[in-house]
């Protein structure tokens, strides 16, 4: 159904909000239970993360093939990829065809943000309201909003004052940013910053990188998928999707079941070497005890800084480059097209800014400490108040007027990442607490959005409208959190989105579930299977 604009619409079953992997796959379930449910949707078009990061060299980190959804064979059988890692433009046009597919668009309110969403206790429903004036209630209010699309532009002082162009990379413009013959200086060196500045290197007459972090990084070693590649997966993908659903990660492999110190010196670096040969996420994988070892780790991370130390052809911009400060994947490890080789340019300046710290935004570009820089473009590369930011931002309210920033003020509390006391019917979609971002999301979104979708129809048959956490279920769930946390070197990155130290004020709490997608699928299966414990329906 279309709900009319700008006016209070009839009630609905289910308000989704967000149009990215999350809301397209829920909207095509709920339908799939009859139920009448909208998507309202901030951009213009499908996609979410895809539809707004269009920097250049925007890419997935994950493999094609993986990467994507499984609930529909055709879907798998009828998409070709064309390269091992998806590009931003290849990723939109997928999301842009599974929309068209499943004829998704025509309950998408598109250019539609929450501006406040409210459960009623006395009708036992949500209210939301949007920037377009409209109102719309519904029994159920499930957020689709990814756990990274609240950009986080850092407060330097001046910025407003900058004469040139600025931007940040989650909101880059539709028609690009011509860089051509300009000088460039990029904040940031998370996955995106190390992403965008091999590309921007090229054009600009001079690039400036400002580092506060080192970063590892592992070659990508992108290539062209052939018909042969894809003929494979077409004929794998049951076996692919059983290993991505059942592992710890998401990703179509395991992780090697082989201790670090067990390996002699030799034989550890040629398995490095292999991994590095071969590029990708996976060379996380090489070891059973690369995340929950200390002695382990540092084998790794030293291999990974004898590699910048090789590529970086000046010694001191290397040693500016090797990450000291935390555990290698501790914080989400970039991969990279050309990264490190691009700091050999004689247009490229590395400026670190622990030492060099920025005093201010200038209209002629940035000074830090030390030096004026002169830029015409500035790119914030400065990631996202990542998987409560865009949650906070909805203006949610619970029972009797609770609101959700309000129970979050310590840091996030969950039961599942599914749901959180006091919020009757509201579903998080890969929300805090469970794996999301520390697994390959697609995988993540469609066992959250199968689980909510099976909660909704026992629901129903058991004659109940209301399903919540139980506070008690939250707590131990919390605790569970911060324990499967505790077992991983994962804490130990103080600068990490993860924990929320990338903004400032934000609580330092460790947001997702560590311990695994196949672990948390069979909780999640287990509680389901024996009537949906430690949430009360009524
Ligand atoms: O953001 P980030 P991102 N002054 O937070 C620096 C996913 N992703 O957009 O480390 C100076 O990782 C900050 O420094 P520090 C992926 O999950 C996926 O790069 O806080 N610097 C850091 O270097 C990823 O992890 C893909 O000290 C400041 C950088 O900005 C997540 O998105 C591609 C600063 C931010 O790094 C986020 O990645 C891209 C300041 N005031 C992203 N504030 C693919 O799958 C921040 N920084 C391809």
């Amino acid at each position: 159904m279309t709900v009319p604009q700008g006016t209070r619409g009839p009630a609905l079953d289910a308000i989704v909000v967000g149009a990215g992997f999350s809301g397209l796959y829920m909207l095509h379930r709920l339908r799939g239970l009859g139920l009448d449910a909208v998507v309202l949707e901030s951009g213009d078009g499908v996609g979410g993360t895809w539809y707004w990061n269009r920097y250049p060299g925007a890419r997935c980190d994950s493999e094609s093939w993986s990467y994507s959804y499984s609930f529909s064979p055709e879907l798998e059988q009828e998409w070709t990829w064309a390269e091992r890692y998806p590009s931003q433009p290849e990723m939109l046009r997928y999301l842009d065809h599974v929309a068209d597919r499943f004829d998704l668009r025509r309950d998408i309110r598109f250019g539609t943000t929450v501006t406040a969403a409210s459960f009623r206790d006395a009708h036992g429903d949500w209210e939301v309201r949007t920037d377009t004036g409209d109102v719309l209630t519904a029994r159920f209010l499930i957020t689709a909003v990814g756990c990274l699309s609240s950009a986080n532009v850092p407060d330097i002082d001046g910025r407003a004052s900058f004469a040139g162009e600025q931007h940040h990379t989650g909101r880059w413009p539709h028609d690009g940013v011509d860089v051509t013959g300009k000088r460039v200086g990029v904040i940031g060196t998370g996955s995106t910053g190390i992403q965008v500045i091999p590309k921007l290197a090229e054009p600009a007459s001079h690039l400036t990188v400002f580092q506060r972090t080192p970063n590892f990084s592992i070659p990508a070693r992108n290539r062209p998928l052939t018909e042969a590649d894809n003929a494979s997966f077409k004929a794998h993908y049951g076996a692919i999707r059983r290993l991505q659903r059942s592992s710890t990660n998401g990703h179509p492999y395991l992780i090697a079941d082989r201790a670090t110190l067990s390996v002699p010196d030799e034989e550890r670096t040629r398995i490095y070497e292999d991994g590095w040969a071969r590029g990708g996420l996976q060379f996380r994988a090489a070891f059973s005890d690369m995340m929950v070892d200390k002695a382990a780790n540092d084998a790794a991370s030293d291999f990974l800084r004898s590699k910048i130390r090789e590529v970086v052809t000046d010694p001191a911009t290397a040693e500016k480059l090797l990450p000291f400060d935390h555990p290698f994947a501790a914080k989400r490890p970039p991969i990279d097209t050309e990264y490190f080789e691009t700091y050999n340019r004689d247009d490229v300046t590395l400026v670190d800014v622990r030492s060099d710290p920025i005093v201010e935004i200038t209209p002629a570009g940035i000074r830090t400490e030390s030096a004026e820089h002169p830029l015409d473009t500035i790119v914030f590369a400065t990631g996202f108040d990542a998987m409560t930011g865009p949650l906070l931002r909805m203006g949610i309210h619970g029972r009797d007027g609770l609101a959700l920033s309000e129970k979050w003020a310590a840091g996030p509390r969950t039961y599942l990442g599914l749901q959180t006391a006091g919020f009757p019917n509201l579903f998080t979609i890969t929300g805090p607490g469970s794996p999301s971002v520390l697994a390959n999301v697609p995988t993540c979104i469609e066992q959250h959005v199968d689980w909510i979708a099976e909660a909704l129809v026992h629901l129903d048959e058991r004659g109940a409208t209301l399903i919540e956490a139980e506070p008690d279920a939250e707590d131990r769930w919390v605790d569970h959190v911060n324990a499967a946390a505790d077992r991983t070197l994962l804490p130990l990155a103080g600068s990490s989105w993860y924990l929320g130290a990338n903004v400032p004020g934000k609580p330092r709490v460790f947001m997702p579930y560590a311990g695994g997608l196949g672990a948390y699928t069979r909780l999640c299966d287990d509680v389901a299977a024996r009537g949906y414990p430690g949430f009360a329906l009524s």
